[in-house]
């Protein structure tokens, strides 16, 4: 294992300037847990801590539920919600469980990071969704799909492998942005994996959920639909065999004997060529409501991807659409899921590009439990080596108005529960750490994790603030042009990467397989469904009534908006339109001249960040300023090949000139 220290992440480093008082604290709670950040955490920032375990007239901070504390309650707080109150003198961190404790607890810590005084602190939080979740797609030979920060962290050689402090550490960086639930290997589960639900396997894992656990994080396992097949010595994985069904119920019996808090399994199932309950022509309502039969009696839930598509699509048939896929295949069943059934319903209809709409499945499930996935790990967004500070892209997504229930259904509306009251709602997202040694690859990137789980936490957080509070406490000795140098990359990152990779929203354009620079057919003549249908008079995919009417899957607002030409977004269009090369946006620029001048400015914008960063390199220390300034230069590399294939192959297809003149490789 790598040094493991916490260099440049949110939390505290050596480099933090210490606050000359001293601090007492009173823990009126029995967690461990408590003490244990107390200690690790805020004896970092002052020069003397105590920590007491009776309330006395010295005290500052008083850290206990409502009951131990005898304070009184505040109305509507959530179980694990927290309150910081100011009472004679003190300071409270309140809350009715350890949990909220915790997170009230690490709140703490953050505000003394972002300087505010003690006396001050006076705030009452309660979650927005009950499931605040990321997914790993480890592997148990220590890869890691679409990882971009080095091995797993979990796993090594086919076998669990993992320090257990680094864990700890993990898990503590999780909590202080409130995460509570974490699922540690791979969607895609191969035969190897599907044994970690076996006896031998059970004991190791234990160890692990223990560390979590301490924590308030629950762990979850995805596991293969055919294990049954694969590691039962069973001849099938029909979910309506009671053989399959009475296997389903011992191994989940066996799990729940050595973790009895085990939160459940993910499963991708008639997906990417994993098995699934199709094979036997049944449901995937059968095949998720048999694994939910197993979970019940230990209050084990499902986690079931509605990541369904045809990816052996013919691409010569135009009346198949990917995007209409998992509405297609799962608003019908909308209904028939057990009550511990969560699916989990990608933020867009294909797969985390760029830009996408929102999943029109996201609302329209009235009677069926979900969580949107969001991908914090960079696959099609520049993998930790190009700049894509995601925070803006998930608060549009959150902020969008699904009108499903008139103005303001938006869809943090609907995760928060509001919509329909009854349902489990939720956010979940593929992970973005390594063993790298600072967790992301790109160090920027760690903006991107601590983003997510402040969004989970309070979806209507503002994009500036998230960015400004992560910049200052991870960079607490970088002087204040740096600072703001590093807020405004950041906070243009995604805008920047998007102007010189696919253009107005057509995605794809990438090289096949590994999804980093560009190819712009690469998936056109494939079977993956991915097409931009380019020729010499334009491009793009018509997805309105006269094409494959997926608009047909939103609100009737919605639904109009996107089809009318009119008041179809720019950065949207080629997603719902086929249009010719000269047809003018919004913006004034016909597509193509839009096309060229995006690309070039991508690239101009890259540069001009180098520049700045250089600029800046006298106030940032040796070490910060080369890994960014190296990670900086091969995004210049990655932008000005999009930039030149791109413009190179538009420029022969339409045979439409530059109007500034600017293509030299025609
Ligand atoms: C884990 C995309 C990725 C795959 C990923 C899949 C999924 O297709 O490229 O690597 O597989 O999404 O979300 O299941």
């Amino acid at each position: 294992m790598q040094n493991q220290n916490f260099t440049s992440c949110w939390l505290p480093d050596g480099r933090r300037e210490k606050r000359s008082n001293k601090l007492i604290v009173t823990i009126l709670s029995k967690a461990e847990v408590i003490r244990r950040v107390c200690h690790t955490y805020l004896s970092h920032l002052f020069e003397g801590f105590h920590i007491g375990t009776e309330l006395n007239s010295q005290d500052e901070i008083v850290i206990g539920t409502y009951e131990a504390t005898a304070q009184a309650c505040t109305n509507d707080m959530q179980v694990d919600g927290f309150e910081l109150r100011q009472e004679q003198g003190k300071t409270y961190i309140l809350s009715h469980s350890d949990q909220g404790l915790l997170y009230g607890t690490f709140y703490f810590i953050e505000q003394l990071q972002l300087g505010m005084k003690i006396e001050d602190m006076s705030v009452i939080q309660n979650p927005a969704t009950t499931i605040r979740m990321l997914n790993h797609w480890d592997n148990m030979d220590g890869s890691i799909e679409r990882g971009y920060a080095g091995r797993s962290i979990f796993f090594e050689d086919n076998k669990l492998s993992y320090d257990k402090d680094r864990i700890q550490q993990y898990a503590d960086l999780l909590s202080s942005v409130g995460i509570n639930k974490i699922c540690i290997n791979n969607v895609n589960v191969h035969q190897v994996e599907s044994r970690l639900i076996e006896a031998d396997m059970l004991i190791e894992l234990q160890h692990l959920a223990d560390i979590f656990r301490g924590n308030y994080i629950t762990m979850f396992l995805s596991i293969n639909f055919a294990s049954p097949i694969e590691i039962g010595g069973l001849k099938t994985a029909d979910p309506l065999d009671s053989t399959v069904e009475e296997w389903w119920r011992r191994q989940t019996k066996l799990i729940y004997q050595k973790i009895p808090d085990f939160g459940g399994f993910i499963v991708k199932a008639d997906s990417e060529h994993r098995p699934g309950p199709f094979t036997y022509g049944r449901t995937h309502a059968d095949g998720a409501n048999m694994l939910a039969k197993a979970l019940a009696p230990f209050n084990g839930t499902v986690f079931w991807r509605c990541f369904v598509y045809d990816c052996l699509q013919d691409w010569r048939d135009r009346s198949t659409d990917r995007a209409r896929a998992a509405y297609d295949h799962f608003k019908k069943l909308d209904g028939l899921f057990d009550e511990n059934v969560i699916l989990q319903i990608k933020n867009g209809p294909m797969d985390f590009q760029v830009r996408e709409p929102v999943s029109p499945l996201i609302g329209a499930l009235e009677k069926t439990n979900y969580v949107m996935e969001f991908q914090v790990t960079q696959e099609y967004t520049g993998q930790q080596i190009d700049l894509c500070y995601l925070v803006p892209q998930w608060k549009e997504i959150l902020d969008f108005d699904t009108h499903l229930k008139g103005k303001g259904t938006t869809v943090s509306e609907i995760l928060s529960g509001n919509l329909h009251k009854s349902l489990q709602t939720g956010i979940t997202a593929v992970v973005n750490v390594g063993r790298d040694d600072n967790w992301t690859g790109h160090e920027f990137a760690q903006a991107n994790l601590y983003g997510y789980g402040k969004l989970t936490w309070d979806p209507t957080f503002k994009t500036e603030k998230l960015l400004k509070d992560w910049v200052q406490i991870t960079y607490p000795f970088v002087k204040d042009s740096a600072t703001r140098l590093i807020e405004e990359i950041l906070n243009r990152s995604w805008m920047i990467y998007e102007k010189y990779t696919c253009p107005l929203g057509v995605g794809w354009m990438v090289k096949t397989g590994h999804h980093y620079g560009p190819d712009v057919n690469g998936y056109e003549y494939s079977p993956w469904g991915t097409y931009h249908f380019s020729d010499r008079n334009g491009l793009g995919v018509d997805r309105t009534k006269s094409g494959s009417n997926y608009i047909e899957q939103y609100s009737a607002n919605v639904s109009e908006l996107y089809a009318n030409l009119n008041s179809c977004p720019d950065n949207l269009l080629l997603f719902f339109h086929h249009v010719p090369y000269t047809h003018p946006l919004h913006s004034g620029k016909t597509v193509i001249q839009h096309i060229y001048d995006s690309h070039f400015e991508g690239v101009e914008d890259v540069e001009h960040i180098i520049y700045e960063w250089t600029r800046e390199k006298a106030n940032l220390p040796d070490d910060l300023y080369s890994h960014i300034n190296q990670k900086l230069n091969s995004q210049l590399t990655n932008a000005t090949e999009w930039r030149d294939k791109i413009n190179t192959y538009f420029y022969r297809m339409s045979g439409i000139p530059d109007e500034h003149q600017r293509l030299i490789y025609g």
